[in-house]
């Protein structure tokens, strides 16, 4: 296959599980801070990276591709609020978001129909990762320093359900 495509999907591969890395990081700080929704939350978005990695990972594979795996940088490990953590996430999706959008311009430049196809499907999941980052952001802020507020919002969080199957959703 087209090395530069494979290339840079590897290394899209590796953005996605140092999302996934992230947010597992980001998932056991709120579990310490008391806020069980919210880690649940974060722990779900963990297992959306892993299958967004592997998503790519097949389909790398399926255009008969080598998946060669990279090491990944150590998440940050403390964060000074939940607000904090959010604000970190909205704008980790926006680099994300940013990474999906060169790559498609280069399957683009790279007359790679296949893999303009796939990104297409992580175009609008980004659409949808930085709403769902945004609206949480806001509601934090709206909460500001009321405890009530904080543990109502804890609540509607974890009643976040895993993606069926473990599917990319
Ligand atoms: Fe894979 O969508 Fe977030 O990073």
């Amino acid at each position: 296959m087209n090395n530069t495509i494979e290339n840079a999907l590897n290394e899209q591969i590796k953005n996605e599980f140092d999302s996934a890395f992230v947010y597992l990081s980001m998932s056991s700080y709120l579990d310490n801070t008391s806020l069980p929704g919210f880690a649940k939350w974060m722990r779900v978005q963990y297992e959306e990276e892993s299958a967004h990695a592997l998503r790519l990972f097949d389909f790398l594979l399926d255009l008969g591709g080598r998946a060669s795996l990279k090491a990944l940088p150590e998440p940050p490990l403390e964060f000074s609020s939940p607000l904090d953590v959010f604000e970190q996430v909205l704008a980790h999706e926006k680099s994300i978001t940013k990474m999906i959008h060169e790559l498609y311009a280069l399957a683009v430049r790279e007359n790679d129909y296949a893999t303009q196809i796939e990104m297409q499907w992580f175009i609008t999941e980004q659409v949808e990762e930085e709403k769902n980052a945004d609206d949480i952001v806001q509601q934090l802020k709206l909460a500001g320093d009321s405890n009530t507020a904080l543990l109502m919002l804890d609540r509607e969080l974890g009643q976040r359900a895993p993606a069926p199957g473990g599917e990319a959703a």
